[in-house]
């Protein structure tokens, strides 16, 4: 299992944990430093299960303090502890406590989508039609969205960290009233793709888009078959691992994109660094155009 892709993310334990929250949590996290990125204030760690939040996996963590960031290294030891706030999850009280030989460096995600499935798309290639089911129920393939310029992400609801799927939901709450605020961007559709299908069914997807105020007629959920769902994301560069002893055990990427009105991709995002505002800037010249 890629369990230890960097970008790699979480599982959750409980849905509670995606509901909008004030109150912080905190969780012990003892690990191994795999890699630290300075420039971002992260450092990528290998660690064990956190009870009641994630299992066992290998991924960023933002380090609050600087010292602390700055005094630990690859093959560290360490135990800190992961807070998790509305908005925002961080790890504190970095301490080392022993070190280890590193394991070999996991594989470069886009080294894992070009070996292992269909190509990457690029810029101006026609994203491939794939059958869903909204969060009415209803079949929905991709292509009925022609004719509007998408921009789609992929979450699941139970993901618990708030700076991941979390984000992208929140981001797209930010894009919505843009769009609705902005008569430019009225020929913008926004659609969420699940890669959970087995627990984000349609009833749940219709929930989890009532908590964010989903305007439905500008937002669409989108489930359906798992298979179809993993190839149609690929294409983008998503990659979902799932732990074969327990489903909800999932480690992913993030990718949102825009495809324009003709069902050809525009731009691909990774990660969760861009801005509603970059998205926006991206979508003017082509969101008005008939
Ligand atoms: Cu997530």
């Amino acid at each position: 299992m890629q369990r230890r892709a960097v970008f790699a993310l979480a599982a959750a334990l409980s849905l509670a944990a995606c509901s909008p929250k004030s109150n912080q949590r905190t969780y012990p996290v003892h690990g191994q430093v795999v890699s630290v990125t300075p420039d971002r204030h992260e450092a990528t760690v290998k660690h064990g299960e956190i009870p009641g939040l994630m299992p066992a996996m290998t991924m960023p963590y933002k380090i609050k303090e600087k010292a602390e960031l700055d005094a630990v290294r690859p093959g560290d030891m360490i135990d800190a502890t992961l807070t998790i706030v509305e908005n925002d999850a961080f790890l504190t009280g970095v301490r080392k406590v022993g070190e280890a030989p590193l394991e070999q460096a996991p594989p470069e995600p886009t080294t894992v989508v070009t070996g292992a499935g269909p190509e990457l798309l690029r810029p101006g290639e026609v994203v491939p039609d794939s059958p869903f089911v909204d969060q009415d129920g209803k079949k929905r393939a991709f292509d009925s969205f022609r004719g509007s310029t998408v921009v789609l992400t992929f979450i699941y609801t139970r993901c618990p960290l708030p700076t991941f799927c979390p984000m992208m939901d929140r981001h797209f709450v930010t894009i919505q009233e843009r769009m609705h605020d902005d008569p430019l961007l009225k020929k913008v559709h926004l659609v969420t793709i699940t890669f959970d299908p087995a627990y984000d069914t349609p009833a749940v997807l219709k929930k989890h888009a009532r908590e964010l105020n989903a305007d439905l007629g500008r937002w669409t959920f989108l489930t359906g078959d798992p298979k179809a769902i993993e190839t149609f994301g690929r294409r983008f560069g998503v990659l979902v691992t799932r732990a074969s002893n327990d489903p909800r055990d999932i480690t992913h990427n993030l990718r949102t994109a825009i495809v324009g009105p003709d069902g050809k991709l525009m731009k691909i995002y990774t990660g969760n660094e861009w801005t509603p505002d970059e998205i926006i800037a991206d979508l003017k010249p082509t969101a008005n155009a008939d």
